[in-house]
């Protein structure tokens, strides 16, 4: 790959040999790595290198705010297994992309955040840059790990760096600064070529020790109750066959966690989703593949779960193991590794759950659905999020391509259970934070790297958060559907100011809000929609013209509850007799 040559201000000693500079070294890394879209905001010092960028093939997504930016580079990390790039400017752009650069690092998607940083010099001695403030070290604590190029010969290899750090081992966030001098620094330009590094294998195979898998299946031939939970690290992975194939050969039963839906498809006969509580709360014998026993499980604990139980686990991170519960078979390794192992050593007839076990899911699951049903045919007005989601949910059925966004309390819910799933990786969610402020960052990301159509099912809380991403998605014509859910709040728009005074509650939004306008001011279609079939024609349209739409769906302010699913996680009072 040839350094870009350029001769403006060059100062006359160096006109002897080609020269080069920080800017195209970066860009010459950037490519010569298979980077191909990069996130960002524009501004002082990075701007050139945007417009360079672009005008070298590279994509560059401009964004309204680079939290969004960032998500969006977080999500297209997770579904490409590449670095998603975000670019942001010095100390408040960088820090306004923080906050996605540290949700990636927790959800575990791999993403580098190039930032342009003021004078070091300045910064150093605290003498008050324009936008100072020591990037790195404001990143450490949130990132998987934070680097800065000091010297435009070491460009190429800090970009090598930030590379296999984000994407070896368990994915992350990776922070790369790059102060101004450094991209406007000349180098003669064959010391620049020789610097650059290609990244060789960046995330090796990690192949797990045989007799680890040996206990793992071991175990699981002991179990009358075993279960099998895939998470988001399996649906990363990329092992969509082999997770398949084990869990159709072993017949063991398996609950996804909500972006691992679809890694089998919903309607899946081995699926427990619509058994959850019973399975986790029953089973002997449990492989976690690719999921933390963390909050979202009930740290694996009573009385969620069976004192009893042994677990399997298989991940890439081995200090995860024994995290909240002891693991009795730990697997390290990559899950495509591990999963091909454990097919190979499967056999035939060894591993056998019990019948009254899955009689018993059988059974519960039955019941569930028929309980669930009837919510779901009930036609109430205003509109339910059962009634709502149903309709978004038969639209979806025909259109198992399409990614689903979903973020919200109510909204979220409500939606990772009754949207089903039939692809991997196409539901992106609020994941292990439960963060708001994801929607139009992942929209924009997954239609970017998928081309193909999204929609974002938004509580009208969530998706105010990145609103003003509407125009972003108009400005590149993206196959985006954003469906408001509007029900005048955080949870449920009825609350009411318990001074008696005339503001309104901390939970209540503006009655009667007019989203669809906000993306007609954009040249979007917007929709406003009150019942089920108005709602889906509305969705299908959208999909048929795979154009930006805004559909501002009117849900009951009454049909919420706090918080969501998780009003337990809400603190009580230990002051039982308190007037409030
Ligand atoms: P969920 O929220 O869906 O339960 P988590 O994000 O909590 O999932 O857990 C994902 C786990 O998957 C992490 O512990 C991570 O280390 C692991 N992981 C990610 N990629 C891989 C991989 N390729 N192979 C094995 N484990 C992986
Ligand atoms: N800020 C951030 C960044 N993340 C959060 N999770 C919250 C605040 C707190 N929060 C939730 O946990 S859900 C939610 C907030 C503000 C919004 C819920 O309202 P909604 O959904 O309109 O999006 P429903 O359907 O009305 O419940
Ligand atoms: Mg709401």
């Amino acid at each position: 790959m040839a350094t870009k040559v350029v001769t403006r201000a060059v100062p006359d000693e160096l006109h002897t040999s080609a020269v080069t500079d920080g800017f195209h070294i970066v860009v010459d890394a950037l490519k010569l790595n298979g980077v191909e879209t990069i996130f960002g905001v524009a501004g002082i010092p990075i701007t050139d290198l945007a417009r360079l960028a672009q005008a070298e093939g590279i994509r560059y997504i401009g964004f309204r705010h680079e939290q969004s930016a960032g998500n969006a580079a977080a999500i297209a990390g997770y579904l490409t297994q590449k670095p998603g790039i975000c670019l942001t400017v010095s100390a408040p752009g960088f820090l306004n992309g923080l906050v996605a650069l540290a949700n990636a690092t927790t959800n575990g998607f791999p993403m580098i955040q190039i930032s342009g940083s003021s004078s070091r010099a300045i910064i150093d001695l605290q003498q008050g840059d324009y936008e100072e403030l020591d990037q790195m070290n404001a990143a450490k604590p949130y990132t998987k790990a934070a680097f800065r190029v000091d010297r435009p010969e070491d460009i190429g290899i800090g970009l090598a760096r930030a590379i296999r750090a984000a994407v070896s081992g368990r994915p992350g966030g990776v922070y790369l600064d790059l102060p101004g001098d450094v991209l406007a620094a000349a180098l003669d330009a064959n010391v620049a070529a020789e610097s650059l590094v290609h990244v060789v294998d960046p995330a090796p195979r990690q192949i797990p020790a045989p007799e680890s898998i040996d206990r793992a299946l071991n175990l699981l031939a002991s179990a009358q109750r075993p279960l099998i939970i895939l998470g988001k690290g399996a649906a990363y992975a990329q092992a969509d066959a082999d997770i398949r194939s084990f869990i159709e050969t072993t017949g063991i039963p398996y609950l996804p966690m909500s972006m691992a839906k679809g890694l089998l498809p919903d309607n899946h006969p081995q699926s427990a989703a619509a058994a959850r509580s019973f399975v986790l709360a029953q089973a002997d014998v449990v492989m976690l593949i690719g999921a933390r026993l963390n909050w979202l499980l009930g740290h694996g604990k009573a009385p969620q779960w069976s004192s009893t139980a042994r677990f399997i686990q298989v991940d890439i991170s081995p200090t995860e193991f024994d995290s909240n519960r002891p693991i009795a078979a730990p697997i390290a390794g990559d899950i495509c590794s591990a999963l091909s192992i454990l097919l190979t050593k499967l056999k035939p007839g060894s591993i056998r759950p019990g019948s009254a076990w899955l009689d018993a899911i059988a059974k519960r699951k039955q019941g569930n659905v028929e309980r669930m049903a009837a919510h779901l045919n009930a036609n109430p007005s205003p509109m339910d999020f059962y009634s709502a989601l149903r309709a978004i949910r038969d639209v979806l059925a025909e259109h198992s391509d399409v990614y689903v966004v979903n973020e919200g309390a109510n909204t979220l819910d409500f939606g990772r259970n009754i949207i089903d799933m039939r692809q991997p990786r196409k539901r992106l969610d609020s994941g292990t934070w439960g963060v708001m402020g994801i929607g139009m960052g992942y929209a924009v990301g997954a239609a970017v790297v998928s081309s193909e159509p999204v929609v974002a099912i938004e509580g009208d809380s969530a998706f105010g958060f990145s609103g003003m991403e509407l125009e972003t998605i108009c400005r590149y014509d993206l196959p985006v559907v954003t469906v408001v859910f509007n029900n005048n709040g955080i949870y449920r728009g009825d609350d009411v100011n318990h001074s008696g005074g005339t503001d309104p509650s901390p939970t209540v939004l503006l009655k009667n809000a007019r989203y669809e306008k906000l993306i007609e001011a954009f040249g979007g279609t917007g929709q406003y929609v009150t019942d089920p079939q108005s709602l889906a024609k509305a969705v299908t349209d959208a999909l048929a013209a795979r154009k930006p739409a805004l559909i501002n769906c009117i849900i009951d302010p009454r049909a919420g509850t706090e918080s969501g699913h998780i009003q337990n996680l809400n603190p009580r009072s230990a002051i039982t007799n308190s007037k409030n």
